[in-house]
This record gives C-alpha cells, structure tokens and sequence, in this order.
C-alpha cells in the first residue's frame, strides 16, 4: 500500500503527513473520530456549485489528510497555502492534476496511488475553491464536559501494588486500533491493552513514574495509573479537536503536579492538574510569526517537554516559530517566556545535561537550541534538510565530547552537533559532523548511555529494503560507517507494506527494541536486537499487536535518558 506504491515519492516533511494520512484511511477504522471539525457549507465567489453532502465529504477527508500539511484553514504550512484567491486562480483542471498525481515538492500522489478516486478528487478539487470551515472553537465549556475522574485520587493505592517491574515497562501505541499495549520488558509479554483516543501519538511518564499520559490524535487524554494491582485508567479529557503533545511538571518540588497538553486545533495548550486532569487553563497560541512578524490563526503546538531547571514548560509554537517558557508557579497570573526561534517547530530532546533543549525548525533546516537554565536561545544550528529527531540522540563523540545528534527526513545525513560550551567550546553548537547514514525518509534516532551504538530508522524511504532496515553506528568508530540490520525480515512477517519505526532501549540499555508497523489487518511485531551483539534477541508477535508505532520505555522516558 503506502510507499512501495508511490510513483512520485518525495522526501519532504509533507510525506510523513501524508503517510500518516493514508495511513488512517486505509486502515478503515471502525471508529471514527469522537469529534469532526462541523462546519456548515461556504459559499464562495467564484467556486464551483458543490451540494451541501459533497462539500461534507470533502470537508471529512479534508481533515484526514490535508489539514496535517496545510493547516486546518488552509493558510499553508508544510504544505502550499490553499486559500480560494489561490486556488480559484489555479482552476479546476489543474487543481485535479495535482490532486491526482502529486508534485515533486511533496505532494502526494492521491489518484495514481488509488488512494482517492476520481469523482473524490473532482470533489476535492472544488471544496479547496472555496472558503475553508472553520473548526469550532474548544474552550474550557468543551473541555470540562469531557472529563472524567474515573478513580479518585483517595481511592488508589498509597504505593504500588502490582508486581510488575514497571521501571522496565513498555507503553507501545497501537497507532489504528485506538489502544496502547503496555508490554514487560523482561518477559515481553503483554500486560494489558487499554482503550484509548483515537490514533494515540506519544505516551509520557510523570516524574514520580506512577502516572503514564496518552496522547490521541483526537486530543483525548487517557491517565493511566500503574500503581495498582493492574494498570488502571483513572482519569481523561478532550483538550480540543485534534492534538499530538502531553506532558506533566518535573521541577522539584511540583512532581505530578501539573499537566500539560498541546493542540493543534484550536491551535492551544491546556494546564491541567497533574493527579485528576481537571483543566486550569486554557492558553492561545496565535500570534505573529517570528519571521515576517505576520499574524498567523493556525500556529500548532507541537513538542513540550518539563523543564528541570525552573518551574516551567517548554513548549514548541510550530507556524509562529517561537519557544514559550510557560512558568507553572502560579497558574492564576501565569508569566510565559517567549523565545524567537525558527519556523516550523516540530519535536526535539534534552542535551545530557537535561539544561538544553535541542529542537527541529523543519522548515528551516535548524536546531534551536533554548537554555532552560538562562532561558533564552542559544543558537540556531545549521543542519541538512528536515531535520526530524523524534528526542534525539546523546553521546560521548571520541573527538567533540558530548553532543548530541538529529537524522533527518529529507536527506540521508545524521548531524551531530556539540554541546559542551564548558569543556570544549570550540565545538559547541556547531554540526561537528554530519554521518552518511542510509538515506532520506528517517523519522527517528536513539542510543543510550550504556551503549556505544548509534540506531537511525528510514521508516519513509522510497526504497522498501532501507524503510525495512535501520543503520547502527558504532560509536568508537563513527569513520567506518555503518551496518544496516534488516530488521522487518527478522519479524519473519512476508505480506504487506512493512515500515520500521522508532528504536527505543530497554531500561538497561542492552536491548533495543523496534516496530516493524504493518497494515490494520495484517500481522506486525515488535523486533528486540542485543545491543551488544547486534544480533535478534525476541521477536514479540500476538494477534493484539495492530499496528505499533511508538514505544515508550518507563523509566527512559521518566529520566529524559536518550
Ligand atoms: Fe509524530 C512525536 C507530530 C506523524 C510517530 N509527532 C511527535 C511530536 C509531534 C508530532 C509534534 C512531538 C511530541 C512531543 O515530544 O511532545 N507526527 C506529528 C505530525 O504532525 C505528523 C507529521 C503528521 C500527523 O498528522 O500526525 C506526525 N508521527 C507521525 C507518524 O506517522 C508516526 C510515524 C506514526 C504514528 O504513530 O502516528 C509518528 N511521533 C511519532 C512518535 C513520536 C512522535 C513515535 C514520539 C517520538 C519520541 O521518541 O518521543
């Protein structure tokens, strides 16, 4: 199905929405999203006459696959601006050529790929002549009305029950099945599935380690508590339509005490408290973009991560480029830090000091880098194009010290970049060098302290033998290059569009595990390689794997350890 089919892949940031788009679809999920952008029909000067059940259908797939890359108003981001002053001037005929057979710039090819048909595209075509719906707004009256306390925090246990080695649990997203599976790390087997929003994006751990957050695509929160004698989900919440960031407080003295959540529409973040969810407040991000300095309604919030310096969170305004140093001490005069840094802001990772947060412009080709200590920008590094670190990746460099290092999506190159300003300056937020890893198309990098590898996936390459494999570098001899492990055929999984995404360390760090991501109704797994060795260690199949993407180790991601 997905990129094995595709005639004009391009490696651009647009292919990962879209691949993500297509994704939904062709899984045909049973499920469809708790809430759809309902907006009635615009009639609009110029455009073709659509009825008002077409102009629905389009406004649907709209949703599902364009608002990703081109923003819920259409005002452009990842992908071209599709407003009706543009559109109408491209007229009907052209708009279906591109619609069906893409552009080398990123768009995908949604007819010659059969992922619309005809009449869809004809239908396409004349809902982006006219004037976008706007979603509805999501204010606190929305969002009250979604939450639920569903143990209360009297009533759950004062430690941990279970018997379960939860340093050592993995939460692992079931991207198309709604669920997570919460896996045991040391016997591999599934401990329990829970329900969740739909197309969960991220898990996050809260500082004591007890509360484990998800995040759907549909803005749902699900708080999972792992203290009891099973996991149990105790609490959850709609922060708005749709959504990729949650986070809780680490800064002494507030563990668990607040939780934090991006949207991307309504482009916002929520403040919520750390053990019920209730929400406290409700901050807008739009604004003006640090570049033109022009208003923008749609700029999204993408990474967050806790601040261990100061009482704050760190939070990435994606179309405005700017950084905001959210300070939680008092929630009711809240004081936010704004930092110019660079468009689009997407995710990105602590140094190993845990003071600098190093994150992806993607649009810009830079690492920002922001000092959580001094709270300012220390540098925007350049690097190659699409930069796309998941946290990134920390290591001991024989030569440069300490740095830190990003793959990217739009070419094949690793940038390593010095973070060492004390010991060794001359190196410090610069690329130092730049790997020849497998080719374009990498989504995400990972080592570990205990390891002396480097894993860099290429879960988007065009080419099915390098988005099957990953490349590991040895960390003691970065000069002799790489050797690719063809993790997919390790799975011994034949049928269907394989990818492999995201390797992710087991608490140890002698282990690494990776999804090898299949279709909703075809067989996926999850592949353990010896980190050591770099030889199979498990292959974990069961027919309640659909789908896995991301893994989320408990104590890693409680630590920030990448
Ligand atoms: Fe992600 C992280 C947004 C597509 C798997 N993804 C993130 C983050 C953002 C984001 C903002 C950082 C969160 C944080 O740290 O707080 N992702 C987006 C998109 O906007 C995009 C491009 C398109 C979309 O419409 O969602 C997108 N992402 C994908 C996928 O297709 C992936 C591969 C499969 C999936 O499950 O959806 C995917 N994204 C992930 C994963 C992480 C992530 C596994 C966390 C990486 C980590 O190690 O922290």
């Amino acid at each position: 199905m997905l990129i094995r089919n595709r005639k004009t892949f391009a490696l651009t940031f647009a292919t990962l929405c879209s691949a993500l788009a297509l994704a939904v679809t062709h899984a045909a999920r049973a499920e469809e999203p708790a809430s759809k952008p309902a907006a009635p029909m615009v009639k609009t000067a110029g455009a073709p006459d659509m009825t008002q059940a077409d102009f629905d259908a389009a406004k649907e797939i709209y949703f599902q696959r364009c608002a990703g890359c081109h923003g819920v108003l259409r005002k452009g981001a990842t992908g071209k601006p599709l407003t009706p002053d543009i559109t109408q001037g491209r007229g009907q005929a052209y708009l279906e050529a591109l619609i069906t057979y893409g552009s080398p710039g990123g768009m995908p090819n949604w007819g010659t790929s059969n992922a619309l048909t005809k009449d869809q595209i004809t239908v396409m075509a004349n809902f982006i002549q006219h004037t976008a719906p706007t979603p509805p707004e999501w204010g606190m009256a929305e969002t009250l009305k979604t939450w639920k306390v569903l143990v209360k925090p009297e009533d759950r246990p004062k430690k941990q029950i279970s018997k379960l080695n939860l340093e050592n649990l993995f939460s692992v997203t079931l991207r198309d099945d709604g669920k997570i599976a919460l896996i045991d790390g040391d016997s591999k087997k599934i401990v329990k599935l829970i329900e969740t929003g739909y197309a969960v994006h991220i898990s996050r751990i809260s500082a004591s380690g007890r509360y484990l957050l998800v995040i759907g695509r549909d803005a749902k929160i699900d708080m999972i508590d792992l203290w009891p004698a099973e996991p149990t989900k105790v609490a959850e919440i709609k922060v708005g339509i749709e959504a990729r960031s949650v986070e809780t407080s680490k800064f002494k003295g507030f563990e668990d005490k607040y939780a934090i959540a991006g949207s991307y529409w309504p482009p916002q973040f929520t403040i919520m408290d750390g053990e019920t969810l209730e929400p406290k407040q409700i901050v807008s991000t739009r604004g003006m973009t640090v570049d033109k300095q022009e208003y923008h309604p749609e700029p999204r919030v993408a990474a967050i991560i806790a601040s261990h310096e100061w009482p704050e969170f760190i939070v990435n305004v994606k179309e405005t480029g700017k950084v905001l140093l959210v300070n939680y001490q008092d929630i009711k005069n809240l004081t936010i830090t704004s930092i110019d840094a660079s468009p689009f802001l997407h995710d990105g990772g602590w140094d190993s000091t845990h003071r600098y947060f190093m994150t992806a412009a993607n649009n810009s080709n830079k690492v920002a880098v922001i000092d959580s200590k001094e709270r300012k920008l220390t540098a925007l590094v350049d690097v190659g194009k699409i930069p796309h670190p998941g946290r990134g990746a920390n290591f001991n460099h024989p030569k440069y010290g300490p740095v830190w290092a990003t793959s990217h999506l739009g070419d094949g190159g690793i940038s390593v970049i010095g973070t060492d300003p004390i010991k060794h300056p001359q190196y410090a937020w610069k690329q130092v060098e730049s790997l020849k890893g497998q080719g374009g198309g990498s989504l995400f990098i990972k080592t570990h302290p205990n390891s002396r590898h480097l894993y860099v996936d290429t879960t988007l390459n065009p080419d099915a033998k390098l988005s099957q494999s990953v490349a590991v570098f040895n960390l003691d001899k970065l000069d002799a290059g790489y050797t690719a492990l063809p993790i997919a055929e390790y799975s011994g999984i034949k049928d269907g569009a394989l990818r492999v995404v995201q390797p992710e360390y087991n608490k140890a760090g002698d282990e690494v595990w990776f999804s090898v991501w299949n279709g909703q109704t075809e067989e996926s797994a999850l592949v353990v390689i010896d980190d050591k060795t770099l030889k199979l260690k498990s292959v974990i199949k069961d027919k309640r794997l659909i789908t896995p993407t991301g893994k989320f180790n408990v104590y890693n991601t409680q630590y920030d350890i990448y």
